[in-house]
């Protein structure tokens, strides 16, 4: 959901705000903390991930999540088995209805191939690689030839409960290599969520 689609926001509480550069991971179930660019990073993931879980929440009509994505290396956005699809995803209280699904590619663009991504939609809806990326060609995480995409994601989930169970994942799809995590993976910069209320 977008901004543009909740209208009448009366007020904004923000209720989770970590850059990880303290390694507090109280609230965080599957953390981990690595260094990428001088700064404390989340993760790298490949085929795992992290729950974040927020509790005693007052009275609110929205949860919007903030995020600094970081897509390391080689993505292979929608590709047919066995490079991908490539995954990444949010899930709010282990429902299947308030899950944002979408894929990412960090994969080269020529007019005769092209690998495709749904980032800034969801999947499978079919754009270039790196669409709505902040900076592209950064430093490789771990590949030799790698680059990493850097993605300032919003997102907006109605909610009303008093507490709220966030999960950040991946679903990588890379079977013809030795070491998987090097080929794909994923971290977060930072992460901030507020409560809206119309
Ligand atoms: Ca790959
Ligand atoms: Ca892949
Ligand atoms: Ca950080």
């Amino acid at each position: 959901m977008l901004w543009s689609c909740v209208s009448d926001i009366d007020r904004e509480t923000l209720i989770y705000d970590n850059n990880f550069e303290t390694v507090d991971l109280t609230k965080i179930e599957g953390g981990i903390v690595t260094s990428y660019l001088g700064q404390n990073i989340l993760g790298t993931y490949n085929n795992g991930g992290f729950k974040l879980t927020l509790e005693g929440l007052g009275t609110h009509d929205y949860v919007q999540i903030q995020v600094l994505l970081y897509v390391h290396d080689s993505w292979d956005g929608n590709a047919e088995s066995p490079d991908g699809t490539d995954y990444w995803g949010v899930m709010l209280d282990s429902s299947e209805v308030d899950v944002f699904k979408t894929s990412f590619s960090n994969s080269p663009c020529y007019n005769n191939y092209c690998l495709m991504q749904s980032y800034p939609e969801r999947h499978p809806f079919l754009t270039f690689p790196r669409t709505g990326a902040s900076a592209v060609d950064l430093p490789a995480f771990c590949k030799s030839d790698g680059t990493t995409s850097a993605y300032e994601i919003e997102l907006i989930f109605p909610h009303r409960k008093g507490q709220v169970e966030i999960v950040f994942w991946d679903e990588l799809n890379q079977p013809n290599t030795s070491d998987a995590q090097c080929d794909e993976s994923w971290s977060l910069n930072n992460i901030q969520v507020k409560l809206l209320s119309i």
